[in-house]
């Protein structure tokens, strides 16, 4: 295209110039005086005559040298018209080549720049697609069968560099239905079968004993894996178990504490815990500090099934404790009247917001306080000797002075023993004397590799 532009122009001006003079000479040689014109140039003419004469002297009824310069003139007219139009046709067509150029400029500077955008479009999907792709591949189960997350690692350890942590379905020897589990398969060496996990708060595990025999919350987040899968998976042909518990304080501070062998007996028994040795930085909370408070080999209880130890009262710091989960927020765990460990009871912040959000909370309260229902009765007995000891100083001051703000009658006390003893205990990992403030836990368990 350009090429035929830069022709045109390079033609047209030496083409016009002389044409245009040409025909301006032609013009004005029409307006002369003719027959003087005639005259002058009548030697030329006559010998033009002597060329024409052999077609017979009739023809010529006007002077042959006056056609002839007629002919020549309105020729050189035309030829100037001519040169004219051509000129004016290659000026117009230069321009509109010119202005089809421009605009096919636009229209490629136009597609450019959407060809520039559609790409970093192209690109920000595709790293969203993959963004989202690791997302799924962490949410969604991973179609790797094995009978549990040790066996997994195993497996996929010999195919592929890093087996990925996430949602994986595995099938323990000896069950019918596969299910889900959450893998942890970093931490420590991986091959972890996650049986709990606590970090927000977002999960209510006041439960009743069906949900904790059958599995609660998410698995990717917060989570009860369930007694009966949890027995499922530790109960495999030739194989032992480990228990491992990961516990994060509010300032970050971690400790952990190990069991190498960790059994559960069935459902007849109530799932009771069986313990190995112990290991680890946070204390033996699962036995605790003497045979009273030793929760092993305890089944498990919850609100609805009463396991704990107490029947029917235990006299525990001063006070009758009748159900050890109501006295721990309605939440299921190995009690051994009570204990030192619980990791299922709600966080006391999420206690406090819940009994802000129900608004009538307070109200409910102080009737069944008043009225001496049984219920009210068992939490308060519970509550006050859940206050005793270096629990009620761990439970922090602010919730302590709120409680004193609300305080009018007996509110504020339950109040203060709610926040006392409301979070996740683990009673022997203990600073200046005062359990940590647990913020998040794990629990989880592992095949401990056997020689045959
Ligand atoms: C050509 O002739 C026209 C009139 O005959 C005149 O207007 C024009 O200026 C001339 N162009 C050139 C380049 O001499
Ligand atoms: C044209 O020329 C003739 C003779 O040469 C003369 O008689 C006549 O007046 C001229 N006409 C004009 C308009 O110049
Ligand atoms: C007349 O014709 C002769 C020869 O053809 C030429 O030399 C001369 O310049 C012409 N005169 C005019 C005024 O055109
Ligand atoms: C549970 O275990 C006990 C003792 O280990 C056994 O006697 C009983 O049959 C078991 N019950 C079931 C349902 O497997
Ligand atoms: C239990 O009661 C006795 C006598 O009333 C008292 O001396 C003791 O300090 C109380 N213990 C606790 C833990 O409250
Ligand atoms: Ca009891």
């Amino acid at each position: 295209m350009m090429w035929l532009v830069t022709l045109l122009l390079l033609w047209a001006p030496h083409l016009t110039e002389p044409l245009n003079i040409s025909a301006d000479k032609g013009a004005s040689s029409v307006t002369l005086n003719q027959s003087q014109t005639l005259a002058e140039n009548f030697t030329s003419v006559r010998n033009h005559k002597t060329l024409v004469m052999g077609r017979g002297q009739e023809v010529c009824t006007i002077p042959c040298d006056l056609t002839a310069k007629m002919i020549r003139d309105e020729k050189h007219s035309i030829c100037g018209q001519l040169q004219q139009s051509l000129s004016s046709y290659v000026r117009s067509t230069s321009k509109l080549i010119r202005d089809m150029m421009e605009e096919q400029h636009r229209a490629l500077e136009f597609l450019t720049s959407q060809v520039t955008e559609l790409v970093t479009k192209v690109h920000t999907l595709k790293s969203e697609v993959q963004q989202s792709n690791r997302e799924m591949f962490s949410i969604k189960p991973v179609q790797a069968h094995g009978r549990d997350c040790s066996d997994i690692k195993e497996t996929l350890g010999s195919i592929v560099p890093k087996t990925p942590s996430g949602i994986y379905i595995i099938h323990p020897d000896n069950t019918d239905t596969p299910f889900e589990v959450f893998c942890e398969m970093d931490y420590m060496g991986g091959g972890w079968t996650v049986m709990q996990r606590r970090t927000d708060g977002q999960i209510d595990f006041r439960r009743p004993w069906t949900d904790y025999e059958d599995g609660f919350g998410h698995l990717p987040g917060e989570h009860w894996l369930g007694l009966r899968k949890v027995f499922h998976v530790i109960n495999q042909r030739d194989a032992r178990f480990q228990l491992h518990i990961a516990l994060v304080s509010h300032d970050d501070t971690t400790a952990y504490a190990s069991y190498d062998d960790f059994r559960l007996d069935n459902e007849t028994n109530f799932y009771s815990i069986h313990l190995g040795r112990y290991a680890g930085s946070a204390g033996d909370a699962f036995r605790g500090y003497n045979q009273e408070q030793n929760q092993d080999t305890a089944p498990f209880s919850t609100l609805d099934v009463d396991n704990d130890g107490c029947s029917p009262f235990c006299f525990l710091n001063n006070q009758t404790v009748e159900s050890c989960s109501l006295q721990n927020h309605r939440s299921g765990w190995w009690f051994n009247r009570c204990g030192l460990a619980n990791l299922n009871t709600p966080p006391p912040d999420l206690e406090r917001s819940r009994r802000e959000t129900e608004g009538t909370g307070q109200e409910k309260k102080r009737k069944r306080t008043v009225g001496h229902t049984e219920e009210g009765d068992k939490e308060r007995s519970g509550g006050d000797e859940s206050s005793g000891g270096h629990k009620e100083s761990s439970g922090g001051d602010k919730e302590t002075s709120e409680g004193d703000k609300e305080s009018t009658s007996g509110e504020g006390e339950e109040d203060r023993r709610d926040k006392g003893r409301g979070h996740l205990h683990w009673d022997t990992w203990t600073q200046n004397g005062v359990p940590h403030y647990i913020k998040s836990v794990t629990m989880e368990i592992r095949r401990i590799p056997t020689n045959n």
